[in-house]
């Protein structure tokens, strides 16, 4: 099986992250958005083809569940699928050529290099705090959108503790400060986890209706169908609070509330039987079903925006 095809570890994915940027000088640049608790960089991707100004964006992240490992995984297959690809297959091409992409492959790498050593099930990130031996916060409690209300917990040992405060994480922060930066150009959000195979939009932190919920109703339908249609699986999608839970704090929601119209959190592969625990035989078939609808909603993006 090739790269694309395995795990790999945290230090792997830095030199990855590293001999993309370094194999690819003209459309690719490493930036370092920020570093997690225990100090480790975090690292985005930004693949953009040439340099017209007043172009658009899509922000793609990663791994910001630790045990998530298909998510990680995505977005390395997503990388080289579009830098393979341009100028072949055309949907690719039509991307490129009217957005710029950035991705962060691992937004957790604390939590991400703790499934690899210590616990193959941890969520949240490795922080600490003084009131408790508990560790880590739910980094996708940790937003400031209806941050820690119902869904949330203020327990430092619950696996969904929302932080001290919102943006109290250094993760959770470096993305909320590159979005705020670039929240002009980025149009578009994509947050990638496992599992339950869904396509979720805003909200997830109340059961109220997005303002532009039907436009993002018909995206979703689109790219569901699309999966459908090529790999003969189910996608369920919708708003988050009523296709799975209440869950406040999100950053798809915090993005969504920022300006960024466009947020989607994708639950890839599978529906339980291996849950967090995906075989890798199974990496191709889950990165192909998430490349149908990340492509199909970055082309229903370009064409509304
Ligand atoms: O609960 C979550 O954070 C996500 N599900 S997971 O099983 N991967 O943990 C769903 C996130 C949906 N969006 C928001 N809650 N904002
Ligand atoms: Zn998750």
């Amino acid at each position: 099986s090739t790269f694309y095809e395995k795990y790999h570890s945290l230090e792997d994915i830095y030199s990855w992250v590293n001999r993309t940027a370094h194999d690819n000088p003209s459309t690719v640049k490493a930036i370092l958005v920020g570093s997690s608790f225990e100090k480790r960089p975090l690292y985005a991707l930004k693949l953009s083809l040439n340099n017209r100004p007043n172009k658009k964006a899509m922000w793609i992240d990663c791994g910001i569940h630790a045990r998530e490992w298909i998510s990680p995984a995505f977005c390395l297959s997503f990388v080289h699928h579009l830098l393979s690809f341009y100028k072949q297959i055309q949907d690719i091409t039509d991307i490129l050529d009217n957005m710029d992409v950035y991705v962060l492959p691992v937004l957790n790498p604390d939590g991400y290099e703790y499934t690899w050593t210590k616990d193959r099930l941890w969520r949240k990130n490795r922080s600490r705090n003084r009131s408790t031996n508990c560790i880590g916060v739910d980094l996708n409690r940790n937003f400031d959108a209806n941050w820690c209300t119902e869904g949330a917990s203020h327990n430092p040992c619950s696996e969904i503790y929302c932080g001290a405060f919102p943006e109290s994480e250094p993760e959770s922060q470096a993305v909320a400060d590159f979005l705020r930066h670039h929240k002009d150009s980025i149009h578009l959000y994509i947050s990638i986890h496992s599992y339950s195979q869904m396509l979720l939009f805003p909200y997830s932190c109340t059961t109220d209706e997005a303002e532009n919920h039907s436009d993002l109703l018909e995206i979703a339908k689109e790219a569901s169908d699309n999966i459908r249609r090529h790999y003969r699986n189910n996608y369920l999608y919708g708003s988050g609070a009523k296709t799975i839970y209440l869950a406040p704090g999100g950053s798809d929601d915090w993005a969504y509330n920022l300006g960024i119209k466009y947020s989607f959190t994708l639950e890839l592969q599978d529906r339980g039987r291996y849950g967090f625990l995906l075989p890798p035989s199974k990496i191709d078939r889950a990165c192909k079903e998430a490349l149908t609808a990340v492509k199909t909603v970055a082309l229903k993006v370009i064409e509304k925006t």
